[in-house]
């Protein structure tokens, strides 16, 4: 029956297609401290980071270094990212790949494992509850691991309300774009007070820039840290990874 070796070899390529990603969750274990490392052309707070940007040359770059993972900005109109640019990178590396992307309806989830994304994500301040209760049940069907950034109290109260495992904590505001690194200290604080639960990694993320920074986090206890702008404009990334005592 023709039928029936169509759907074997269909078989084949649907599991192809879900074969295992490249977990961040792996790194968070093993590592001391995880580094993710982000490329990111422009921000809204910055405007241009990089007059050359040369995206590949900064992944060679921070896999040199011996970054942990990478993150990617792929919002075109405000940070000139893209989805092309994932892909390509994709293709060049075995580290796991954050998509750094503003994400509010389950279409963007899927298009992330489309692109080659292992991790994405999640800002509670642009959603609601349900909103991100839908957005991680369905990057858990796609076994794409989640990163629920939070801000402050409130946004913390709704992620704990919620399966996440991953916390990050950004440290700059998105609506003043203020960057305070005690707010790290503050989150983690407060997760402490409010819940039993040991079990969630969390990264620090924005404003880092020194190795006084990373000793700080450090003692701070989180797991991991996102560093971009003070990557981006390195003279050598590689060596700026090393000076921060990474
Ligand atoms: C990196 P910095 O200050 O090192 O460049 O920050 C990262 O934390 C920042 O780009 C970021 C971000 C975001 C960007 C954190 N959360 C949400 C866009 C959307």
């Amino acid at each position: 029956m023709i039928l029936d070796k169509i759907i074997k070899e269909k078989e084949k390529e649907v599991k192809a297609l879900k074969k295992s990603r490249h977990s961040l969750i792996e790194k968070l274990k093993a590592e001391e401290l995880t580094l993710i490392a982000e490329i990111k052309k422009a921000s809204p707070s910055k405007g241009l980071i990089r007059k050359d940007f040369k995206p590949v040359e900064q992944l060679m770059a921070y896999q040199a270094g011996g970054a942990d993972a990478i993150s990617v900005l792929t919002d075109q109109k405000f940070f000139q990212g893209s989805n092309q640019l994932l892909e390509s990178l994709r293709k060049l590396t075995e580290l796991p790949i954050l998509r750094k992307e503003f994400i509010i309806d389950p279409i963007q989830v899927y298009q992330s494992f489309f692109i080659g994304a292992d991790v994405i994500l999640l800002i509670a301040a642009v959603l609601d509850l349900e909103q991100l209760k839908e957005l991680l049940a369905t990057a858990e069907k796609l076994k794409l691991e989640v990163i629920v950034e939070v801000h402050n109290e409130a946004e913390l109260d709704m992620v704990l309300n919620t399966e996440a495992e991953i916390i990050g904590i950004n440290n700059r505001n998105l609506n003043n774009f203020e960057v305070d690194l005690n707010t790290t200290a503050k989150l983690l604080k407060l997760l402490q007070e409010k819940t039993p639960r040991q079990n969630y990694y969390i990264i620090a993320e924005s404003g880092i820039k020194s190795a006084a920074d990373i000793s700080y986090l450090k003692e701070l206890g989180v797991d991991g840290v996102l560093i971009g702008e003070t990557l981006m404009k390195a003279e050598s990334p590689a060596a700026k990874i090393k000076e921060l005592s990474l």
